[in-house]
């Protein structure tokens, strides 16, 4: 018999939902701090997870609203830790989660005024780097800064140019929540990287990486010389698509003192030239280099075409840009969530709310929509409450986008199965799985300890950097010792589908962090403040 809820707790007018698994009992309380019974209710059958092999019943306490802190009891021996309701823990994790870029940006000194006992030296200038034998190129390339993309010590433009996009789409939707956080300042930090990955023809270097996989240790510790490489479609759509959109962003007015339109229209004419790279190039693969680097290895660019000329045809009102777009709309899917390969989402989000042309617009709300619906039914019908049929590498990214996606469509339409979706989605990110871990680094005494991290390892610092979502559960664990030699052995009870993730530093398959599943985090806690007008 196991409880399963919230680690982090809940808002007052969120839904409140727990299971409890393999019980025959069919009620619950919660306890105030006094030890007062202040609510009771049943548990209610919900069926068999397959994923876990346990019978799941769900309890509901949405209706007790009064902020405060609480048990939940279902027995004598089963009852929670002291959560509380109230909005505070969510605005923490807000700023948490963006404070988890600051802390994996490459090249510059983290001070110990802003990082704490995670301060470092810069290092990984990466202002002066050779070219990867590849590239059959003479000199040396500036490509300083930006963000590490996960627990390497990487720097991929395909995977950052989601991730960037989505931050941006936080303060786009929600800038009265985001607008007193450092998440402006941070976009910028890697904008400014991206601006630096770009040829002088217009195309777009795929990434920085070292020679060989760096060991665990310190950045400013590190032997192995770092390269760019790969100029290629995915990296220069990735690119244009990104920095399109920074042009909107950073001309706004409630961009406040991060407003700067010099920088808005220098982002717009490097998006149109990559764009054209593109155009002139659109077979172009990501490099096949995978010493030292992840691969990142997409070959269908329709999406990103797709997503670059939204953002582009939205920004210029170009003719041309718009007769492509409206060509390729009419062929691209809707996904219940955006990922570093399929990156069509982004395109459908940005004419979603656009009203330049009011059939596109009516065309993306109702896919975004039927892709929320089927989300919504996804959830509702599996007995754990999650809408997830396989977990995938990266799950934890799944299902915070899943947010992510109900969220875009609550703007227009404000159906409570979409409110479900956000809020059901954090609690689960937060603690309500099968393997009861709050998945996000210093979030709870339940959090990852040892996440496959080389910031996190390599420092003195016992605790992990804070703020830092893991991939989560991943039923195909590709880091098994059963499927690679230099693998681990996952104990027996993380070894069903849904409970397949370790706290364990070479568990890279379910235990790094990364940039693409941060990024959804942040924008899903920014709209669940927003959900009941909570500001920072
Ligand atoms: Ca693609
Ligand atoms: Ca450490």
């Amino acid at each position: 018999m196991k409880l399963r809820y919230n680690h982090l707790g809940y808002l007052p007018e969120a839904p409140k939902r727990i299971l409890v698994t393999d019980s025959d009992i069919n009620t619950f309380s919660i306890l105030d701090g006094d030890n007062q019974v202040v609510f009771m209710g049943p548990l209610v059958e919900n069926g068999l997870w397959d994923h876990t092999g346990e019978w799941v019943r769900v309890g509901d306490f949405s209706s007790l609203k009064t902020p405060g802190m609480y048990r939940i009891s279902v027995s004598d021996d089963l009852k929670s830790d002291v959560f509380p309701i109230g909005s505070d823990a969510y605005a923490k994790q807000l700023q948490a989660t963006i404070k988890g870029f600051y802390f994996q940006r490459s090249g510059v000194e983290l001070t110990e005024e802003r990082a704490g006992k995670w301060a470092r030296p810069a290092a990984h200038l990466d202002d002066a780097i050779p070219f990867q034998a590849s590239m059959e190129r003479e000199g040396l390339w500036n490509a300083h800064g930006g963000w590490y993309d996960a627990g390497d010590y990487g720097k991929y433009v395909v995977n950052a140019g989601v991730s960037v996009a989505t931050l941006m789409h936080t303060f786009e939707f929600y800038p009265e929540i985001v607008k007193s956080s450092a998440l402006l300042e941070e976009i910028r930090f890697e904008l400014d990287w991206f601006l630096r990955m770009q040829d002088t023809d217009g195309g777009v270097f795929f990434k920085v990486s070292p020679d060989h996989w760096d060991p665990f240790v310190a950045p400013i510790e590190t032997v192995y010389p770092r390269r760019i490489l790969g100029k290629s479609t995915a990296s220069s759509l990735n690119f244009a698509g990104a920095l399109a959109q920074a042009h909107r962003v950073f001309k706004s007015a409630n961009a406040g003192l991060a407003r700067d339109e010099m920088f808005a229209n220098l982002c717009l004419d490097c998006s149109k030239k990559a764009y054209e790279w593109a155009l002139q190039n659109p077979n172009i693969e990501y490099p096949h280099n995978t010493e030292g680097s992840g691969l990142y290895n997409d070959v269908h660019f329709d999406d990103e075409f797709f997503w670059t000329e939204a953002e582009l045809w939205r920004e210029t009102q170009d003719n041309v840009i718009g007769e492509r777009l409206q060509k390729r709309a009419e062929t691209q899917n809707t996904l219940w969530d955006i990922n570093w390969q399929n990156t069509e989402n982004l395109g459908w989000i940005s004419l979603a709310m656009q009203d330049g042309d009011s059939s596109l617009q009516a065309k993306a709300r109702t896919n975004l929509e039927n892709a929320t619906y089927a989300i919504a039914d996804g959830l509702e019908t599996c007995p754990y409450r999650v809408p997830m049929t396989h977990f995938q590498w990266g799950s934890n990214g799944a299902v915070a986008n899943q947010a992510l996606t109900a969220s875009v469509v609550l703007t227009w339409n404000e159906n409570p199965r979409f409110v479900t979706i956000l809020c059901e989605a954090l609690d689960y990110l937060y603690g309500r799985n099968a393997v009861n871990v709050s998945f996000v680094t210093g979030s709870a005494p339940s959090a990852p300890k040892f996440p496959h991290h080389r910031l996190s390892i390599g420092d003195q610092v016992e605790e992990p950097v804070p703020g830092l979502l893991v991939g989560g559960v991943n039923e195909d664990r590709q880091d098994d010792l059963s499927k690679t030699p230099r693998g681990l052995t996952y104990p027996e009870e993380n070894s069903k589908p849904g409970t397949a993730y370790y706290d364990h530093v070479k568990a890279y398959a379910s235990n790094e962090i990364a940039i693409n599943w941060n990024a959804p985090l942040v924008f899903a806690l920014a709209a669940l403040l927003n959900q009941w007008g909570i500001k920072n």
